[in-house]
């Protein structure tokens, strides 16, 4: 079962916010060697387009109210997965969060005196995201103010040789750094390997765990684990050749043996992210952020299944597909099955 760890952790962080945001716990099947997982302290500075997404209403104040990473892809466009906007993890639409805010320049998450902290004018989820498989986890963030274009990370785009088996790229995020619910309050980067798709198929052929899907997934990690994305890390960079390759999104467990991570495949949402599309829904109210919807009236995130994360009410998902159970009942503790990276930290 594609678990959404992510979306149960929601409610979870919530929960405990308000009492001073004790850590979350994470199956113990999920623990690796070290810290993103085996992962070390990075500078911001020196990847200036890594960025949190923070909403202290929901999430909590000691960590910024982080619960995702995303990516600079223009001066005002900022990508993420689309499951970070889910109603599962932030408790109604994108547009009820008022204080959803993008940090910008802030290695540390405490260090509220550093970067910036920009609200979010506009929000569009993939058209072609689907909830149940988590394929197409992407979603565009237009900012209410401009960062400075050296800020900017190109996209990948079709047939980029930073996709082969066996390149080098490196995720980061603010996450959980053990599979224990230590969340980070520096930022991480771990070095990962690109797999190949068969690699990536048969450590996800659509059991329990959930099915890698190679036009719209790439996937990464070390054979041996110990390196990988991991809870709140959701949403961030994979990069590789000085590109965007992915964003995490999903997989079994963290830093585990045989579990690479899965990343949303960025190629093929060129033309979603740069698109002129998201100049038609940027009108907004003051506050505001939307989902996906335009002038025109195109809805984000119906797909056959209408299970998709951005509609829907609360907790209604059905997850269906081959992955699916319903990512609620077990809770943070059961590891063994997928689960996208979401919230949490
Ligand atoms: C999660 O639960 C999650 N190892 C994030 C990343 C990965 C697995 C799970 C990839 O949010």
């Amino acid at each position: 079962m594609s678990r959404s760890l992510a979306r149960v952790l929601a409610g979870v962080l919530t929960l405990v916010a308000g009492a001073g945001a004790a850590p979350l716990v994470q199956a113990p099947e999920a623990a690796a060697d070290s810290i993103v997982i085996g992962g070390t302290p990075v500078d911001v500075a020196d990847s200036p387009w890594v960025v949190a997404l923070s909403s202290r209403d929901r999430f909590g104040g000691t960590r910024a109210g982080q619960f995702c990473g995303g990516v600079i892809v223009a001066p005002t466009r900022v990508v993420t997965a689309a499951h970070c906007l889910s109603r599962q993890v932030l408790g109604g639409s994108v547009e009820s969060v008022k204080d959803f805010r993008v940090i910008t320049g802030r290695t540390e998450l405490r260090a509220e005196d550093q970067g910036r902290e920009i609200a979010v004018r506009a929000a569009r989820v993939n058209p072609g995201y689907d909830a149940a498989s988590n394929a197409g986890d992407l979603a565009v963030l237009d900012l209410a103010e401009a960062v400075p274009a050296s800020s900017v990370l190109p996209l990948a785009a079709a047939g980029d040789p930073a996709y082969a088996a066996g390149t080098a790229a490196t995720v980061y995020g603010w996450g959980d750094t053990s599979g224990f619910g230590d969340y980070a309050y520096g930022l991480h980067a771990a070095g990962v390997t690109v797999l190949a798709d068969d690699d990536c198929l048969r450590a996800y052929p659509g059991d329990a765990s959930g099915q890698y899907r190679s036009d719209s997934m790439v996937c990464a990690g070390h054979a041996a684990g110990g390196k990988d994305a991991c809870q709140g890390d959701s949403g961030g960079p994979l990069v590789a050749g000085g590109r965007l390759i992915g964003l995490v999104s999903w997989g079994r467990g963290c830093g585990r043996a045989d579990s690479p991570g899965v990343y949303t495949r960025v190629s093929p949402l060129v033309d979603f992210v740069t698109g002129a599309a998201g100049a038609a829904t940027g009108a907004t109210g003051a506050s505001g952020t939307r989902t996906a919807t335009g002038a025109s009236g195109t809805r984000t995130a119906t797909g056959a299944s209408g299970s998709r994360t951005a509609t829907g009410a609360s907790g209604s998902r059905t997850a269906t597909g081959a992955s699916g159970t319903p990512t609620g009942g077990a809770g943070p503790a059961t590891g063994t099955a997928a689960a996208p990276v979401g919230t949490g930290g």
